[in-house]
């Protein structure tokens, strides 16, 4: 496969240093103008003032981007031609020459064929809600089992069925660390009632982890889960009254496949009047923030 890598980040991968695959799906599906483009630049700097190279990921005219230039972030923040890629997407956009978006999964087989060992983002996706009846599961989860990539989010949305989530992880073989917690955050709470196994509470800690699996040939990802700021969090029973409310309307207008993550979150930020992306928004910079120091602790390690 051929990526399109800027110079200076092709640079700092040979030279082994820190750098953070950044998704794109975010910007152009996960979020509305121009809160999306503002998201896109600051996550950007905020991995740079850590001393870290951010890459973000997407495909333009058919070519795998890893780094893109103001203008490009521009247009995937404002462009409604932007297909959001998973697995599956590839060979349609690369062959006929589209603009793609990169989900979690798509991301993770961009930075690992690029090399790049630390992927930050909001929420991964999951086992959908009624998966039982609808078979909804994320390629991000398939992604997560195969891909040599630590990818830092704040858990998964409770739009999700966590605990099914949970166990298809677990069956994946993926590895879940809590990030200074000891339950798995619920992304715009700190906490769900599920219990994790493991907690660190380091980007060293991190860094060890991830060296020992993948240095004796253990393949696959890493889920280190970071919950949100207690000051950035939202209040529990708003989230679950507006995220019931938005899983109502998608059945009523029959939402399915790709289109369903994108509908519930434009559908839950207007049912709390915007705070719900308020804190989408914090979760990231404070997920790009740990990720630049767990990114900069595996640099250090294997230099
Ligand atoms: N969760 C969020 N915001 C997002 C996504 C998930 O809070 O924007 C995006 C990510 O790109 C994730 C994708 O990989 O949705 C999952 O989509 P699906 O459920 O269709 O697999
Ligand atoms: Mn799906």
């Amino acid at each position: 496969m051929k990526l399109d890598i800027k110079p200076h980040i092709q640079q700092a991968l040979k030279e082994g240093k820190a750098v953070v695959a950044l998704e794109s799906t975010i910007i152009s599906h996960g979020m509305p103008y121009p809160q999306n483009k503002e998201m896109a630049r600051k996550v950007e700097s905020i991995i740079e003032n850590e001393g870290a190279i951010p890459a973000t990921i997407a495909i333009l005219n058919g070519v795998i981007k890893v780094g893109l230039s103001e203008d490009e972030l521009e247009m995937l923040a404002t462009s409604d031609a932007i297909i959001k890629v998973s697995k599956r997407d590839f060979g349609y956009v690369l062959s006929q020459q589209k603009h793609g978006a990169t989900t979690v999964s798509g991301t993770m087989i961009v930075a690992a064929l690029a090399g790049i060992k630390v992927f930050a983002t909001g929420g991964i996706g999951g086992v959908h809600r009624g998966a039982e009846h609808t078979f909804d599961v994320s390629r991000d989860l398939e992604e997560l089992a195969s891909q040599n990539v630590a990818v830092v989010c704040a858990g998964a949305k409770a739009i999700l069925d966590l605990s099914k989530t949970l166990e298809f992880l677990e069956t994946k073989g993926v590895e879940i660390i809590g990030y200074k917690t000891d339950v798995l955050p619920a992304f715009y709470t700190r906490k769900s009632e599920y219990p994790i196994d493991y907690r660190l509470d380091t980007p060293e800690a991190v860094a060890d982890l991830m060296h020992a699996k993948w240095h004796n040939g253990i393949d696959g990802g890493i889920v280190v889960a970071n919950p949100i700021l207690e000051n950035d969090s939202l209040d529990e029973t708003l989230m679950n009254k507006a995220i019931n409310a938005a899983l109502e309307e998608a059945q009523a207008f029959t939402i399915t496949g790709k289109e369903l993550t994108p509908f519930l979150l434009k559908n839950v930020k207007e049912a709390t009047k915007g705070k719900s992306l308020d804190a989408n928004l914090a979760l990231v910079y404070h997920n790009a923030y740990v990720a630049a120091q767990i990114a900069l602790a595996y640099a250090k390690k294997t230099l």
